[in-house]
């Protein structure tokens, strides 16, 4: 059955078969203290901010059996998979591949690199680990996404300007129609965060559209309830 949502810039018709929900990087080395992002200089506590509304929709998505997508920034213990470009980007406090609070920085298998509980992957759900900012780098998404017939994608998770937008373009210069959800997102810089809304939907839905998580659980409600009245 085809949904409807009154998106930005304008209408997103997708269909719950043939559309993954796609979680990025929702990782305690982005979203609690001791982490990856805090090394960085981040206050990390506005992302936290977003797990509320993201349970929401992955239990509104699950109920539906939806297909969902989760992703984990990481690297090797042997970082054969990361280039010295990025272990010695910035000055941060820790770099990629040292020990910290929470094991190893953004290493396979550390603390940190775990999903955080509240949106923990059920079984029969997709995690991809990726190297790179882009899900699509360096990963079977692509092939995961096509054996299954996905052809939308609704996009959330952190940070909106990294690893979210790289994903989102990635996406769309594969031929996916992206839906990024507004409150199912966020960054550590509130301005980049609204920039890349901005950007994303102007031109047309150049790279795709916007909506809140809200308008999409609505659109799920209804099909459930249109669905039962059959
Ligand atoms: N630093 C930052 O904003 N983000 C990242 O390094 N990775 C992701 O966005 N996942």
């Amino acid at each position: 059955m085809k949904l409807h949502l009154d998106a930005q810039p304008f209408g997103y018709e997708f269909d719950v078969a043939k559309t993954a929900l796609v979680i990025i990087d929702m990782q305690r080395d982005f979203v609690e203290p001791g982490g990856f992002g805090a090394s960085l200089g981040n206050d990390v506590r506005p992302l936290q901010a977003i797990v509320p509304a993201l349970q929401n929709l992955l239990h509104a998505w699950r109920q539906v059996g939806g297909f969902v997508v989760h992703t984990r920034e990481g690297h090797r213990p042997d970082l054969s998979d990361c280039p010295p470009a990025k272990v010695n980007r910035g000055s941060p406090a820790l770099r990629i591949g040292d020990e910290g609070p929470m094991g190893r920085v953004l290493i396979w298998g550390a603390a940190g690199h775990a999903i955080i509980p509240e949106l923990a992957p059920a079984s029969g759900e997709l995690v991809v680990d990726k190297p790179g900012k882009g899900a699509f780098y360096g990963t079977y998404l692509n092939e995961a996404l096509q054996v299954r017939g996905i052809t939308h994608l609704l996009i959330t998770g952190v940070t909106t300007e990294v690893c979210v937008q790289t994903t989102m373009r990635e996406a769309n210069d594969r031929g996916y129609e992206c839906l990024l959800i507004e409150d199912a997102t966020e960054s550590y810089f509130p301005a980049f965060k609204q920039a890349v809304l901005d950007m994303v939907r102007a031109q047309g839905a150049i790279v795709g559209w916007t909506a809140r998580s809200e308008q999409v659980i609505g659109a799920l409600n209804l099909s459930t309830e249109e669905g039962a009245r059959a």
